[in-house]
């Protein structure tokens, strides 16, 4: 039966807690190198993560929001991405990224405040991080259709938070995508808190799944934190997306888009700017432990006979060699000069704009830039 299949508030998981296979699930047909590929890409979030998180504690990169917890529902999807689909991701995506193409060097450019880090490499159909909430989906909703009008046959994955479905722009973005049914999958990581807001507090839906159904396409629950259930429902969800065979009865069409909710935890705070431990205790942070997706994927590879010891431990090296050059590289570039928040964002500056511009260089003339960079 097709993961899709399911009811919504049924959650789709193919690896259990402790690694070992799901009575009756089937592991998506993936070679052995592939998911040995897999499991580095996990490891290699959490170890860039943990890098990341100490370079602001040193004052080297500015607030970064970490993703430990998380590297299972972003490798997993973006495994199941088409060169040619589009990725409108928030703002906590890195591993979306690195899996599409983005180098380390440029995602770590982007928290250490260049615009160069927010400039899509060539030919990586990804567009740059959006920190207000959910306004991404209108994006990914509007670019959905218009690759359907143009008649392409790719389709648009959009990634946001359980909170992002209390916005506006979330409900308008599912509407019309329903509506005009689009070729989009909508990607909720569901990490149980909006900062300090848990999940509970954000909607009395039983499932953020559950909400497709007032849109009029289908939704779907899977295990977060589960990397080979998170590819297989998407790449079901993207075929569905680009050939419309999925369908919905209640209204008796076909419908192209989908809503997955990730079942997930944030291991770490929200921001570096965050303390989580003001509004929730270790306990809960434990549970969710227990389904961390490195361990259990390495326990998968194990049992599969594709991981020892000394595999693991190359794979450990070659990880930390590899972030510890992309640090490297991302500070060996030119720090950002002020006057870059002027640029890349309008043909021409508003009055107003340019006014605050030659207010700068005449700050910058009076004290230098040293003072202002400091
Ligand atoms: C429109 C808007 N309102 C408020 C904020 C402040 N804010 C930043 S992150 C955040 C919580 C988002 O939670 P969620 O959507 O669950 O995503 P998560 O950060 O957990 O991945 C809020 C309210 C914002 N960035 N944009």
């Amino acid at each position: 039966m097709s993961a899709l299949q399911r009811a919504p508030d049924e959650q789709v998981q193919i690896l259990n807690d402790d690694g070992t296979v799901r009575d009756g699930a089937t592991v998506p047909d993936l070679s052995d190198d592939q998911l040995i590929e897999m499991y580095r890409q996990l490891k290699f979030g959490r170890h860039f993560d943990e890098r990341a998180v100490s370079l602001q504690r040193q004052g080297r990169m500015g607030t970064y929001p970490p993703m430990s917890g998380q590297e299972a529902a972003q490798v997993g999807s973006a495994w199941a991405l088409a060169d040619d689909d589009w990725v409108f991701p928030s703002y906590r995506e890195h591993m979306v990224a690195y899996v599409k193409g983005w180098s380390l060097s440029r995602i770590l450019l982007y928290w250490m405040g260049s615009e160069e880090g927010k400039a899509p490499p060539a030919g990586v159909n990804m567009f740059t991080n959006a920190v207000p909430i959910a306004t991404q989906v209108l994006h990914a909703t509007g670019a959905a259709w218009a690759s359907k009008l143009k008649g392409d046959d790719n389709a648009v994955i959009c990634y946001f938070g359980d909170g992002a479905t209390s916005e506006g722009d979330f409900h308008e973005g599912l509407n019309f995508a329903g509506v005009f049914d689009v070729p989009a999958v909508f990607f909720c990581n569901n990490n149980q808190w909006a900062i300090s807001v848990p999940r509970e507090r954000q909607t009395a839906s039983a499932t953020l799944a559950q909400k497709a159904h007032a849109y009029g396409f289908e939704g779907v629950q899977v295990d977060g934190m589960d990397p080979l259930a998170v590819y297989q429902v998407t790449r079901e969800s993207l075929e569905k997306a680009k050939n419309g065979t999925g369908g919905n009865e209640d209204i008796g069409r076909a419908t192209r888009p989908t809503l997955i909710e990730a079942v997930q935890y944030r291991f770490g705070a929200h921001t570096t700017a965050d303390d989580p431990s003001v509004y929730r205790d270790d306990e809960e942070v434990e549970y969710w432990k227990r389904k961390d997706p490195i361990p259990r994927m390495e326990s998968f590879l194990r049992h599969q006979g594709l991981l020892d010891d000394e595999r693991i431990d190359a794979i450990t090296q070659s990880i930390k060699d590899e972030v510890a050059d992309a640090i490297t590289q991302a500070e060996e570039e030119a720090r950002p000069q002020p006057q870059q928040i002027f640029e890349n964002i309008y043909e021409e500056l508003s009055p107003r704009q340019q006014e605050q511009l030659e207010y700068l260089q005449e700050l910058r003339a009076r004290h230098g830039d040293e003072v202002l960079l400091e």
